[in-house]
């Protein structure tokens, strides 16, 4: 653990490194407790000038020797410390290192640097891995070639992997143990060195690429599980082509790998040519994934696929350009979504998620730029605001320039920054190059933190025929910046006519190129002319831009909308924004104890989508489903009471069951999917209705709805709708709970993978004695507080998803997630860290739980010896801003 006093780093203090390092050459000698790393470095200085000390960094490891250019450094002539390494004096031109260090895999239980997960050894480096394997300039903008041999005993590890492509293997004479040898022709960061070994099982297949070059893909699993590869494959092959054609961009070795592990910190990791998953992003079969675990596998195997242009090819310069990766490559993830399954559908579900997460981590303590300027651990900064809103900013230049001009600076960047460690400014320079453009204004999406604020006020003048919309934007303050420029705004509308249909958008006598507005200024008029009815306004249409949007809409034109929008998304929206405003208003009802309120209008609408034909499944079941709690309570913004924003969605949901009781059993009837299980998107959009309908006609407590989850349940022949069933049953404190329950368990004791949804979804029944059940499931055989995956299953949904019971009213759900944070910190201070900032919006609660979550951050924030991470989001969350 680090306890050393914070150092912040700046972005500001940026400084291009003394010494570069040309080749890397690693010797790896697994061993459980002691495995020893030889690493031969050939380094050089960066610029003529006055020579400078060697530093590297390091991070719990011992040196054994260190010699320069071959011969053994006295030990007067550096310090070595298990964080640091320093020489004073070295050559003032190139040289070689040779360090031999040991570490610890097997007593490595951050899960950093070089661990086992179960029997397996795996490496992650990123961001600051590396140094936990050998005494480096563990930083971005060191790229070196790496060669890396592994040794093994051949009974503990038969497979091993490494970068690059393979040169040479085979078995060290006279001994058990055998080797490999890898080399990756491309320079790049240490934060994407790789290796892995274990008795592992392979699945492989070929792909050709445009070029017509042949491409080994290897998918490395557990001995048993080869079949449930299958679909990781099939994703792998669509993102590899997809690429091509979307961006032009082709695989550039002779082999492609994955790794599932069991034990990982986050979802996957891009190293080159050899990227290692957490297992749940990899395994699935029809009975033990659902399709939204299909749909993560498919997601994020390609987002570690995209990686390797957008990651590897062209790094980031240094930790405060993340975005520049990560963005992009979420940007271009949701576009493989799209194009692989609906627009509309991804589309919606992306705002869903940037809603729940980005926009309520943008209005509390822990608000920060896409492009942070000042951090004190980076793992802390691998956040919704860096990945979602990074993406929605690149997302927005597209809208700027249009599809051609997009994709011409796409190419520029790939073109002008292969092969380098770059940055924000030069990526957005490529676009600026290509249009014309001057990005300087559009540049403060990166800096500046805050989801901005539109307020629109739409006046139409009959005789005139025109159409005026007075626009403002605001951005509100955020820890550090309490005053905001304006923002460039790419505002997409459309004018709908009474048929439905969209009238022309002409602006000072011009058509609006591509339907796009761009607010620029604090507040600005648009005078549509040649409007000979009033039009209903449309804004903000695919979600143009990651804003809220402010509009006095009368609930007839919401409707109208939720009816006719030709923009699906929009459609959508309209429905929403309904939704939230009698769900705003009820929760203020229930507070008063007055009676709450029904929409007709909304019911009628949702009535009419419901039965509508020509939509897609998925689209309607998206619309079925009401804001997220945590949506209406960010939307609330202050004095907050979880139980009455519970309360006030269960109600609206047990209302809309009720209402459409019909045309919701007909609906689940009617949507079964015939034949053996398909995760293709058309099969699980149709799953999900059935399943929305199911759970909505559970709300309303019918017996014979609960009787229809239950046989759901006992006959399903897919996990999406066995844990569909589950899922509804678990709201309903009834035996046929218990029952399905113990069931499951009973069914998937086997295979924890399985066995994490029935520890989340325990975890998230919204009811008092849950926090007792989490408690007892903490000492169950199938938890383990050594495994990410079971952590982020039971204490994560309980903190995260579970929000009356996290933050019930007596702090109970506050202490037991701190307690569980300061147990997890020395151990694995990365994932306490994450579980820590549950925390965020506690100043938006009312006064009580504000209290309790108060005196419980102060508690763990008193609490000595905390790791890094833990101590920077306990610091931030209880900052004053
Ligand atoms: N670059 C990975 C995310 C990642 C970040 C840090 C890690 O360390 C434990 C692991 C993975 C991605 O975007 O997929
Ligand atoms: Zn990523």
């Amino acid at each position: 653990m680090r306890t050393e006093e914070p150092r912040p780093v700046r972005l500001r203090d940026y400084r291009p490194p003394d010494w570069l390092i040309e080749t890397v050459d690693l010797d790896v000698s697994l061993h459980p407790t002691a495995t020893t790393v030889r690493a031969k470095l050939k380094i050089k200085p960066n610029s003529a000038g006055t020579p400078a000390p060697l530093v590297l960094d390091g991070e719990e490891i011992k040196l054994r020797s260190l010699a320069l250019d071959g011969e053994p450094l006295p030990t007067e002539n550096f310090v070595a410390t298990p964080d640091r390494l320093t020489i004073a004096q070295v050559p003032n031109r190139p040289f070689q290192l040779d360090i031999e260090t040991v570490v610890d895999p097997t007593g490595n239980t951050q899960l950093m640097g070089l661990y086992r997960a179960g029997a397996v050894y795996c490496t992650q480096c990123e961001a600051e891995g590396f140094r936990r394997i050998t005494y480096f300039l563990d930083r971005p903008d060191v790229m070196a070639v790496y060669t890396t041999r592994i040794e093994a005993d051949k009974n503990e590890a038969a497979v091993l992997l490494a970068n690059g492509n393979l040169l040479a293997h085979g078995d060290v004479p006279g001994t058990s143990r055998h080797f490999a040898v890898w080399h990756d022709p491309f320079p790049k960061p240490s934060y994407l060195f790789a290796l892995v070994g274990g008795n592992l099982a392979c699945v492989e297949d070929a792909f050709t690429t445009m070029s017509g070059r042949k491409v080994k893909l290897a998918i490395y699993v557990e001995p048993g599980k080869d079949e449930r590869c299958r679909y990781a494959m099939d994703s792998l092959e669509r993102a590899m082509r997809w690429d091509e054609i979307a961006f032009g961009r082709e695989y550039d070795l002779d082999i492609f790998m994955i790794v599932a592990v069991s034990a990982f910190n986050m979802g996957a990791m891009e190293n080159k040519g050899l990227n290692v998953f957490n297992d749940r992003y990899v395994l699935a079969s029809p009975l033990s994934a659902t399709d939204n675990d299909y749909a993560s596998i498919e997601a994020v195997i390609a987002h570690e696929y995209f990686h390797n242009w957008t990651g590897d090819r062209i790094t980031c310069r240094d930790w405060f350009q993340l975005c520049l990766k990560e963005g992009l490559t979420v940007f271009r993830d949701q576009e493989f979504t799209a194009d692989q399954r609906s627009r509309a559908v991804e589309r919606i579900s992306d705002v869903r998620g940037l809603r729940s997460h980005q926009f309520v981590e943008d209005a509390g303590p822990l608000a920060h730029p896409v492009r942070p300027e000042l951090y004190h651990e980076i793992n802390n900064f691998y956040t919704s605001t860096v990945y979602d809103k990074g993406a929605e900013v690149v997302r927005m230049i597209g809208v700027l320039l249009g599809p051609v001009l997009f994709r011409k600076g796409m190419d520029l960047y790939f073109a002008r920054h292969d092969g380098q460690a770059a940055t924000v400014e030069q990526f957005v320079q490529c676009f600026a190059d290509v249009s014309g453009r001057d990005m300087t204004q559009f540049m403060r999406w990166y800096s500046q933190a805050g989801t901005p604020e539109i307020k629109a006020a739409p006046h139409y003048d009959s005789r005139a025929r025109t159409y005026r919309l007075d626009i403002t934007q605001t951005i509100p303050p955020t820890p550090g910046q309490p005053n905001k420029e304006p923002m460039v705004i790419p505002l997409a509308l459309g004018l709908v006519g009474n048929n439905g249909r969209d009238l022309p958008l002409v602006l000072d006598g011009q058509p609006l190129a591509r339907g796009v507005l761009e607010l620029t200024r604090p507040s600005q008029s648009f005078v549509f002319t040649g409007l000979a009815e009033r039009p209903v306004p449309s804004l903000n249409r695919g979600f143009s831009a990651p804003v809220k949007l402010a509009l006095p809409i009368e609930p007839g034109d919401l409707r109208f909308l939720a009816a006719y929008d030709p923009d699906p998304f929009n459609r959508w929206q309209a429905v929403q924004t309904l939704a939230m405003t009698l769900l705003k208003a009820n929760v203020a009802a229930l507070r008063a104890a007055a009676p709450l309120r029904e929409d007709d209008g909304l019911m009628a609408a949702l009535g009419a989508i419901l039965k509508d034909a020509k939509l897609e499944p998925a689209f309607i079941a998206l619309v079925l489903a009401p804001p997220s709690e945590a949506d209406i309570a960010r939307e609330i913004g202050r004095d907050v009471d979880p139980d009455a924003v519970f309360k006030a969605r269960r109600a609206l949901r047990a209302a809309i069951g009720t209402r459409h009781a019909g045309a919701l059993a007909d609906t689940h009837a009617r949507m079964i999917t015939p034949g053996p299980y398909r995760p293709d998107a058309h099969s699980a959009g149709r799953r999900a209705l059935k399943n929305a309908c199911l759970d909505l006609l559970a709300m309303t407590e019918a017996s014979d709805a609960i009787a229809r989850a239950n046989g759901q349940y006992r006959s399903a022949d897919n996990m999406t709708d066995r844990m569909a069933a589950l899922d509804t049953l678990s709201l309903h404190d009834r035996r046929e709970r218990t029952a399905a329950l113990d069931d499951f368990y009973a069914r998937y004791a086997d295979d924890p993978l399985i066995i994490d949804k029935w520890l989340a979804l325990q975890a998230a029944i919204p009811e008092p004695a849950t926090l007792d059940r989490v408690r007892a499931l903490t000492s169950h055989p199938a938890f383990s507080a050594a495994n990410p995956n079971r952590i982020r299953a039971l204490i994560g949904s309980f903190a995260q998803v579970n929000h009356t019971q996290f933050n019930r009213s007596d702090g109970a759900g506050y202490d037991f997630v701190a307690d569980f944070v300061l147990a997890l910190d020395p151990k694995n201070p990365q994932v306490a860290a994450r579980l820590m900032g549950a925390f965020r919006s506690w100043r938006a609660l009312e006064a009580k739980r504000r209290g309790r979550a108060e005196a419980t951050l102060r508690r763990v924030a008193a609490t000595p010896a905390l790791s890094r991470d833990v101590h920077d989001i306990v610091a931030r969350t209880l900052a004053e801003s």
